[in-house]
């Protein structure tokens, strides 16, 4: 999934103060030359209906709301980012992998979440955006694709407050419907070069053959926008920040709130979660588990423990305390897909860091 918050930055004023919702809101950075020199930084849809944009002059931006209730802010960049940090910790929840990629927008990998099904993925990503919106006031758009382009180049199809779905048999054909200013990296020079190729469309782009656009856009270039063409992309979702941790999350035969048809594959999973942490010579001090209801509900339960432990028994016991728990907690809630997670990782010796784990 790609996820980006709407008209962000207006949006978070228009929450500051409720009384200028409804208004055009024009979010400026003032340059400070003169009282109106600066660029619009960005602006929310109504103001976006008058021909106002990110990038444009104060002083024409002015000139076009002239008459009208607009109202213009400089930006306030320590509260867009409080606000930024708190929706991420709700992205990230929802995510197997999570990299954020700029204030408003990250990539969510769910694929294991969901096993791969398309439309779990849009039962995730409708309680995602009822989670911003009920916690934060912020609505967002979002892409739901195989791969990171075609969810980013998704989420912006239906702006605001979209979701758009692309499933791999539907890929080519959403594709080819775009202008090859839709794929990211494409812009007014890339834009122009291919337009003197006679290529404005995705379609046209894809009937290019990969040594002209390498001749013309260099091998880099060139060869990403011969994959892009064709909606492929195998970049891997980056978590670069993420507390590291161990995870496994498996599909039970039938939906089930029995502790004992969940036990056996709990422990299958607590078991294999154990032996990826013995083969890392790791330790862990938290166990968790993850339980996907029946309505589609991603839940977690976790427990931290005195000292590091990776005896097998241990976590399977403790991941079994905690589905008991759940159940009890939750009861008449059908377990759909189970796993277990182990965090706070240490090597023998003791904290480790996160290159130690990556080298
Ligand atoms: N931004 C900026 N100058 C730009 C583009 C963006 O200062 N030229 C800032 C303001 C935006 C934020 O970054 O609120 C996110 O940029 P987006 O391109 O995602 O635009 P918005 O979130 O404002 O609008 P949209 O609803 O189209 O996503
Ligand atoms: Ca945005
Ligand atoms: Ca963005």
């Amino acid at each position: 999934m790609h996820a980006d918050l709407d008209y962000f930055y207006a949006q978070c004023e228009e929450n500051l103060d409720t009384t200028i919702r409804g208004k055009p809101v024009i979010v400026c950075v003032y340059s400070g030359r003169t009282e109106e020199s600066g660029v619009v930084s960005t602006c929310n849809y109504k103001a976006r209906n008058f021909g106002v944009k990110a990038g444009l002059p104060i002083v024409r931006a002015k000139k076009i709301m002239e008459g009208t209730d607009a109202v213009f802010l400089p930006v306030n960049r320590q509260l867009y980012e409080k606000v930024s940090d708190r929706i991420m910790e709700i992205l990230r929840k929802y995510a197997d992998n999570f990299e954020k990629t700029g204030i408003d927008e990250a990539y969510l990998d769910v694929s294991e979440s969901v096993d791969e099904n398309f439309n779990e993925a849009k039962s995730i990503a409708l309680q995602i955006k009822k989670e911003i919106v009920q916690s934060e006031q912020i609505t967002c758009s979002i892409g739901i694709g195989p791969n990171k382009l075609i969810a980013k180049i998704a989420s912006d199809e239906n702006k605001p407050d979209g979701i758009t779905a692309v499933p791999p048999q539907e890929v080519d054909a959403f594709m080819s419907k775009l202008s090859v200013g839709r794929i990211p990296g494409v812009g007014k020079k890339v834009e122009e070069k291919l337009s003197q190729l006679h290529v404005q469309s995705v379609k046209e782009l894809s009937a290019l053959n990969a040594n002209i656009l390498v001749e013309t856009f260099g091998r880099s270039l060139g060869s990403y926008l011969y994959k892009a063409a064709r909606g492929e992309d195998d970049e891997p979702v980056k978590d670069k920040d993420r507390p590291i941790q161990i995870s496994r999350i498996a599909t039970l035969k039938n939906n089930t709130a029995n502790v004992t048809d969940i036990l056996p594959l709990l422990a299958e999973l607590a078991h294999s979660v154990n032996a990826k942490l013995i083969e890392e010579n790791l330790a862990c001090k938290t166990i968790g588990i993850i339980a996907i209801t029946e309505n589609l509900k991603i839940q977690g339960k976790s427990k931290t423990i005195d000292t590091p432990t990776s005896d097998e028994s241990t976590i399977v016991q403790c991941s079994r305390e905690l589905l008991e728990q759940f159940l009890q907690t939750t009861p008449n809630t059908a377990i759909r897909r189970i796993g277990v997670k182990l965090s706070g990782l240490s090597t023998k010796s003791g904290q480790m860091n996160l290159s130690q784990f990556l080298s």
